[in-house]
């Protein structure tokens, strides 16, 4: 036993694992955001406990005493998870895995961890702890889902203060089930949101100037949560709560305008949308729901409305679609060239386990990477694990590549941000649509930068380096 000698205590270790073989959104400060799950299960956590964190974001691990492990894991990290497990458990030292992860694969966790916990661990991790306790701790705990007030405030305070942003979330689940994505399978289709009482005074404690928004979508569905969004946003003018922040939403963000209005007033900087496609072929094979019902003809007016709020759009579009062909695939990046978003998240189709996409692609056989665990590294949307229908995986790979130059070489990425300049008439928008496409751009070419390759350890990739690197130079 660890006991602190002192106080009696016991030590709880909470890990953070990243990915091995990619940093991805690690390569900038700018672009790293705390493990908000570890902060709230330490909230969750008996008052009779010690705890620390063990950050992989921030420092590679460093083995801390405990005598209980807790690790949170997304799919690409997994096999760092249980890499951290072994060290952990050879020495006898139990070790709980949570997260979407072990959720969707709780007997893969099984063969790596003590304990799994699936599902959210606000219904649950009380009873594990007591279990711990009582030397009765079971393999598997599944939590349900609760509705979320009346929780204590995330433990902040245990995170690494190096965080430029930090992290706050408002709502769980969506009704949308969109076919590539787990959040519907993991939070529940139902939109829950928390008090907004309580969201405020968690956002008065955090120390950073930069906040994310953890939602799937700040605003909800519906007239409803539209009203509740606007009174958090209000919330957070009246209590004079001066945060610059970032979140997630639907296209329904720009339905109303108070929304906009208040949300701007409120400190809203940027907003991530799920745009997917232009094309509705392939919207309806993504089940892209929402945007398929008001139509990709109305993108436009929804682009223009957000920015005539001063918030700039960063706009996520996936490819290696089924429907997609190298054809399709340089058409999307004309059109997306061509719109006036600020920032774009490119991802090749990867299909994560618990959703609807892996299960079809499993069935088909189409998984061109299946050594689980450890090829899960390979699923964080960087490179095709699977093979498109209509082309090889290593042309989609090359096109992506091909394409990532065209986006966020030097020039196109100061062009749109005299654009975002013009289009929102405020500099601070515009200059997180700039930030962003630098993050991407880092990640995009992580292996070159990694490398320092002198082609493209400086700033954004000039029109040279873009020649230089393109296939056959
Ligand atoms: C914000 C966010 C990001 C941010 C920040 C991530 C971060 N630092 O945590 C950024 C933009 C960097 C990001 C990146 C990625 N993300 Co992301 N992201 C999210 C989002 C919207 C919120 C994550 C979050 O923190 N939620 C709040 C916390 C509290 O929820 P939670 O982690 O589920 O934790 C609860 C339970 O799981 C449980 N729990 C968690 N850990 C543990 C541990 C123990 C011991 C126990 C008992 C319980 C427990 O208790 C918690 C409280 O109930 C989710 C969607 C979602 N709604 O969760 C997607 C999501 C996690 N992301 C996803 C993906 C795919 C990615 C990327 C791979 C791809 C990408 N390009 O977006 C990268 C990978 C990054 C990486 N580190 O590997 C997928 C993950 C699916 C999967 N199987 O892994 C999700 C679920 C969205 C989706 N489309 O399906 N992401
Ligand atoms: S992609 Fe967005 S809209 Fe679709 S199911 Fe996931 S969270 Fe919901």
């Amino acid at each position: 036993m660890t006991e602190n000698a002192k106080t009696g205590k016991k030590h709880l270790v909470l890990v953070n694992p990243v990915n091995p073989i990619r940093k991805g959104f690690l390569m900038r400060n700018l672009s790293t955001f705390p493990p908000l799950a570890l902060a709230i299960l330490a909230s969750l956590t008996p008052d009779h406990w010690d705890i620390s964190i063990i950050d992989e974001n921030i420092k590679p691990f460093e083995f801390k005493k405990a005598d209980l492990v807790g690790i949170t894991s997304f799919t690409p990290s997994a096999p760092r998870a249980y890499e951290i497990a072994g060290i952990y458990r050879k020495i006898g030292i139990p070790v709980i895995m949570g997260g979407i992860h072990a959720s969707m694969l709780p007997d893969e966790a099984l063969g790596y961890v003590d304990c799994v916990v699936t599902g959210e661990a606000e219904s649950i991790w009380g009873q594990v702890i007591s279990d711990f306790e009582n030397n009765c701790l079971k393999n598997r705990y599944q939590g349900v889902l609760l509705p979320m007030g009346g929780y204590p405030i995330p433990r902040h305070d245990l995170l690494s203060p190096e965080y430029s942003f930090s992290a706050v979330q408002t709502s769980r689940g969506c009704p949308m089930q969109c076919h590539f994505c787990s959040v519907s399978a993991f939070n529940g289709c139902k939109y829950r949101q928390r008090p907004i009482n309580e969201i405020l005074d968690e956002l008065e404690v955090i120390p950073q100037k930069l906040l994310f928004f953890f939602d799937d979508n700040i605003i909800g569905y519906g007239k409803e949560s539209q009203e509740r969004a606007i009174e958090l946003f209000k919330g957070i003018v009246k209590r004079k709560i001066k945060k610059h922040w970032v979140s997630q939403a639907s296209i329904n963000f720009a339905d109303n305008p108070e929304v906009l209005k208040w949300a701007a007033k409120a400190g809203c900087k940027m907003i991530f949308l799920g745009l997917e496609s232009e094309t509705e072929d392939q919207l309806k094979e993504a089940g892209k729901q929402l945007n398929l019902k008001r139509g990709v003809d109305q993108y436009k007016q929804v682009i223009r409305k957000i920015h005539r709020y001063g918030i700039s759009i960063n706009a996520g579009f996936i490819f290696g679609m089924d429907q997609d062909s190298a054809a399709s695939i340089r058409k999307r990046f004309d059109y997306m060239l061509k719109s006036s978003i600020d920032a774009f998240q490119t991802t090749i189709l990867t299909p994560l386990p618990g959703t609807e996409l892996f299960t079809k692609l499993a069935n088909e056989g189409r998984l061109l990477f299946s050594n689980f665990p450890e090829d899960w590294c390979r699923y964080d949307y960087s490179e095709s694990v699977i093979m498109p229908k209509q082309m090889q995986p290593e042309e989609l790979n090359s096109i992506m590549r091909e394409n990532h130059i065209r986006l966020y070489n030097r020039k196109s990425v100061r062009k749109r941000f005299y654009r975002s300049l013009f289009n929102i008439l405020r500099f601070e928008p515009a200059w997180w649509g700039y930030v962003t496409n630098y993050n991407y751009y880092c990640m995009a070419f992580e292996k070159e930068i990694r490398e320092a390759d002198p082609r493209y350890s400086h700033w954004l990739l000039s029109e040279e380096a873009a020649t230089i690197s393109k296939p056959g130079n």
